[in-house]
């Protein structure tokens, strides 16, 4: 039997590709060794406001999104999380081994109320533990994320060590597993890619919009002039060059950019050429699987069945182990 880990992303707006680098590249590396379980993580993504008319459009668009990237549904279970009520029961019993100051200095608590000051909300707060139980559910070993995600990882395997101690031995303290796309950032150049903060290039964007997005964006600022010379070590579109690019055309853009031998026109254009070449066959793969829903659904329904099995043997365990066995 193979093991299981658990790994999703929130139906919170298109997937990007720092969704894509951070993890859903590396999702489809680990679905021949394990049984994976991937889940669009609806309850998360009602952690901030959101319109519930185009919540299940969003599941669908997500759920192509990583049958399109290579996700293989008989390799992984693709699920969604508010079909497995396991999920908010585990997080009930880990926020009752919580505390709220543990919670209050977690960084990403800390960076979202500083985006929203007036949206701090109970769920928002409470985030990392549902996560941690998303996690714990499948007693994964390991977890496949971006960079933006390891305090939520660090905070996870308090939780377990803290459940282990008091109730005994259940949960694997899970280790994060990340890539060289770890921390994509966003083209403001100062935040991470983010689907909140539309800072994104998109997995179903149309080369235009690449083209668009990637003309317009934030280079060296203090490369005002085609003859200045500049840093390619600030310069964020050289950040996307570093995930994209061969070594032979990073050598070229990075010593054109110190030398002011080559624009930034220029070093963009090698740019669009990869991401053009990146997202086309996502797209079209994802155009074609959106022309079938209903397809897209039976694999939805048939996987978070397959997931609340495995969810439900944890969830007896737990129980049995905090003595909520009566009868
Ligand atoms: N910029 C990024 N670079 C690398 N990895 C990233 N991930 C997200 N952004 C980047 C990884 O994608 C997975 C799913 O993330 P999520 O959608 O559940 O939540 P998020 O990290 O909060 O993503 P967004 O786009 O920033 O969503 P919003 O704006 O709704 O909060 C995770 O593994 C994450 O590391």
């Amino acid at each position: 039997m193979k093991k299981h880990f658990f790994s999703g992303i929130q139906p919170s707006g298109r997937l990007h590709i720092g969704n894509y680098l951070g993890a859903i590249k590396q999702w489809i590396e680990l679905q021949d060794e394990y049984e994976p379980v991937f889940g669009i993580v609806d309850y998360h993504a009602i952690t901030a406001p959101y319109e519930p008319s185009e919540m299940s459009a969003r599941i669908l668009d997500a759920a192509a999104g990583y049958l399109a990237a290579g996700l293989d549904p008989d390799k992984s279970i693709i699920m969604i999380q508010s079909r497995v009520s396991e999920h908010t029961e585990l997080a009930w019993i880990l926020n009752c081994q919580t505390s709220m100051g543990r919670l209050s200095r977690i960084p990403t608590f800390k960076e979202k109320v500083r985006q929203n000051p007036g949206e701090v909300g109970m769920g928002l707060f409470d985030y990392p533990v549902l996560m941690a139980a998303d996690i714990l559910l499948y007693k994964s070993h390991i977890v496949p994320v971006g960079e933006d995600q390891v305090p939520h990882l660090e905070f996870t395997r308090e939780i377990a060590r803290k459940f282990n101690t008091t109730f005994g031995d259940t949960f694997p303290e899970p280790a994060e597993v990340l890539s060289t796309g770890a921390k994509v950032m966003g083209l403001d150049g100062e935040n991470k890619m983010s689907k909140s903060l539309d800072n994104c290039i998109y997995l179903d964007d149309s080369d235009k919009d690449i083209q668009k997005k990637i003309a317009t964006a934030k280079t060296d600022p203090a490369r005002k002039r085609r003859d200045d010379s500049g840093n390619p070590d600030i310069c964020n579109i050289y950040s996307y060059h570093k995930i994209f690019s061969t070594p032979e055309e990073l050598e070229y853009c990075a010593e054109g950019c110190r030398s002011a031998g080559i624009g930034c026109v220029e070093c963009k254009k090698i740019l669009v050429a990869h991401l053009e070449e990146t997202i086309a066959p996502l797209r079209e793969k994802r155009n074609e699987l959106l022309a079938k829903p209903d397809a897209i659904t039976e694999i939805l329904l048939a996987g978070s069945d397959r997931a609340q099995k495995i969810a439900r043997e944890t969830m007896a365990e737990v129980k049995s182990r905090i003595g909520l066995t009566f009868g």
